[in-house]
């Protein structure tokens, strides 16, 4: 074969390696063999001296030429390698920006927590300061402190649940008016206090009654304090609460901390009053009790029930809840199925 003919061979291999080169290291592999210092367009030139002189002249412009096109190619096999690689990338890669958004959810507060922050600024706005007591309460507080001694008959009026024979869940947020009342310094003015909290009772759970619930207690203990006073305040949080149409009603009650005692009741939201399976047909639901001091709790706190006196209350977080968003039973409140939950959500959740 004389070197026309090989350039000739050369130049069908050449281009056919250079297409089928499969990837960039491999084409590399191809560049360096023809193209190279030591590759076969050089490797022709070194054997230039067995060609006639006369023809050394087109030998070299057929080798040059044939590097123009090799180098031409390469170039051009390379551009497509990169552009198979980006498009292999994209295609791996691509983004249905028509699926839809994956939703995060959102928790919202509990309702009861509702009611509660709103009770809170409300009473805030009145002048009371929000005091925080133990759930795990001692006999001293939850009873003795509130003159209900040992033994007093109207300690089965909440069945407790005792942790040891001194220990308690607390029964009624009460407790923690005895603790305020006792650290509070009267010298600097009277005591003005709100405490929410949990509270636990061994009551057979139903739609109004249920064994864990949340109260708010309110203490207030000045001088001349009457019972007016009393009745100001809770009539101005039912309309607070429930609006200026709602019905309620104070009766007489008994507590052993209070004298004279009360209940309010607010009129059903079920039945507007006439009666139903939610109310017990009594047409009323009870939201708190109430009343003023008695002395010998004022006694306990080291004052002269002579000269200071007050009022106080207990309210049920969950049943002002049951009649402001018409719930007709108290275990949706701790059963905790987000769909009964969330439709309290309210704009700043
Ligand atoms: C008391 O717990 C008194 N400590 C309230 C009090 C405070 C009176 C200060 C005087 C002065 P009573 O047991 O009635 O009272 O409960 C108060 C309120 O808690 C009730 O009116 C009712 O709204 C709510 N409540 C009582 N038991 C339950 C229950 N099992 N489930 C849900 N709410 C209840």
């Amino acid at each position: 074969m004389d070197l026309f003919e090989k350039i000739a061979k050369l130049r069908e291999d050449g281009l056919a390696q250079i297409q089928t080169a499969e990837n960039e290291k491999k084409l590399n592999d191809v560049r360096v063999a023809l193209v190279g210092k030591k590759g076969q367009l050089t490797e022709i030139l070194h054997s230039m001296k067995e060609v006639a002189p006369e023809n050394r002249r087109e030998v070299g412009q057929k080798v040059n030429e044939l590097r123009d096109i090799f180098n031409a190619r390469l170039d051009k096999a390379k551009d497509n390698l990169l552009k198979k690689l980006v498009e292999e990338k994209l295609a791996k890669e691509a983004i249905d920006v028509t699926l839809p958004g994956r939703k995060t959810y959102m928790g919202s507060k509990h309702v009861i927590r509702i009611i509660q922050d709103d009770l809170e600024k409300f009473f805030i706005g009145m002048g009371f300061k929000v005091v925080q007591g133990p759930e795990i309460e001692n006999e001293h507080y939850n009873f003795e402190m509130l003159n209900l001694p040992k033994d007093h008959p109207a300690r089965d009026m909440q069945a407790t649940f005792f942790v040891d024979p001194s220990h308690l869940l607390r029964s009624q947020t009460s407790p923690v008016q005895a603790r305020t009342m006792e650290k509070h310094d009267f010298e600097n003015g009277a005591l003005k206090m709100i405490s929410p909290g949990k509270v636990y009772r061994r009551d057979d759970d139903d739609a109004t009654h249920s064994h864990q619930f949340a109260q708010m207690e309110g203490l207030v203990v000045d001088k001349n304090i009457t019972m007016g006073d009393l009745k100001g305040t809770l009539e101005a949080v039912a309309k607070h609460v429930f609006g200026q149409d709602r019905e309620t009603r104070l009766r007489p009650s008994y507590f052993p901390f209070t004298e004279p005692s009360v209940e309010m009741d607010v009129s059903c939201f079920n039945c507007d009053g006439k009666g139903c399976s939610v109310c017990k047909n009594t047409g009323w639901i009870e939201v708190l009790g109430a009343g003023m001091v008695h002395p010998n709790v004022i006694r306990n706190a080291g004052l002269d029930p002579k000269v200071y006196g007050g009022f106080a209350f207990g309210l049920g977080l969950d049943r002002f809840a049951i009649l402001k968003y018409g719930v007709d039973d108290i275990r949706d409140f701790y059963t905790n199925d987000v769909r009964f939950l969330t439709q309290f959500r309210q704009e700043e959740d």
